[in-house]
């Protein structure tokens, strides 16, 4: 039996969510900074690729951090270790940020330092393929990750996220050779969703892919602030 889901309650949802998205949009842009929305389902290595991404722009660009998880500051913690500012957020039961949780983290981020010397704000959101896709938060730019382990067919299954990417890595390309899996297909796919996303297939443990991301994450970064 199929569950009735209230649209209307929905859709009043997304409508105050995207307020609060703007809002946030116009602050970031007020002082500078070029905010990425960092998603993909759990696991597939997004506090990975923060790590091998801090270690090599923290030189270049001042960066801060928010860090989106239900519970635990275990992400945030292995980001403190680059010396950015890192403000976690728990999202209790909720299955995703939304507007109004950053908003938050960017009152603190006003708090504590000067927002108008940042150049870049990396959001890590809460791991799952669905719902983050839906609640903007402010970004400039959606990053989806998609691990080599999850199947060819997660773009098929999951539209939303791979729709409105603007980057979407292929995570742990390390593992692809012990794995049934076809790269192209998992392109194909992801082209049947969006025909424009720009796709890195990476691995950060080995290193593969990581400069094309770099200079992807450089290109939409302008450096405003004093590097610390
Ligand atoms: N082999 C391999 N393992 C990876 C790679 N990237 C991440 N991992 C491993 O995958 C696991 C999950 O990585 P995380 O970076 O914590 O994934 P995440 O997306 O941040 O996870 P959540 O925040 O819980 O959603 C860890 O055991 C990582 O070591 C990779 O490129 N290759
Ligand atoms: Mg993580």
């Amino acid at each position: 039996m199929h569950q009735t889901y209230d649209a209307a309650l929905g859709i009043n949802l997304l409508h105050a969510n995207q307020a609060g998205a703007e809002h946030n949009r116009a602050h970031l842009d007020a002082w500078g900074i070029t905010c990425l929305n960092i998603m993909s389902s759990p696991g597939a290595g997004k506090t990975a690729l923060l790590e091998r991404t801090l270690a090599a722009l923290t030189a270049d660009f001042r960066i801060a951090v928010i860090e989106g998880d239900m519970t635990t500051e275990l992400d945030a913690d292995r980001l403190r270790q680059y010396g950015v500012p890192v403000i976690a957020i728990n999202t209790g039961r909720s299955c995703h940020l939304d507007s109004r949780m950053v908003s938050g983290g960017l009152h603190r981020l006003e708090h504590e330092y000067n927002p108008a010397e940042f150049d870049l704000l990396l959001v890590e959101n809460v791991g799952n393929l669905v719902c983050p896709a839906e609640f903007e938060v402010g970004e400039h730019a959606k990053v989806a990750l998609l691990s080599v382990t999850e199947g060819e067919d997660k773009p098929l299954k999951y539209p939303i996220m791979f729709q409105e990417a603007d980057c979407l890595l292929i995570t742990k390309m390390d593992l692809a050779p012990y794995l049934d899996v076809d790269l192209e297909r998992i392109i194909a796919n992801v082209r049947q969703m969006n025909t424009t996303v720009k796709i890195i297939p990476v691995s950060a443990k080995t290193g593969e892919g990581l400069e094309v991301w770099l200079d992807w994450v450089r290109s939409v970064t302008k450096p405003t602030g004093v590097p610390a």
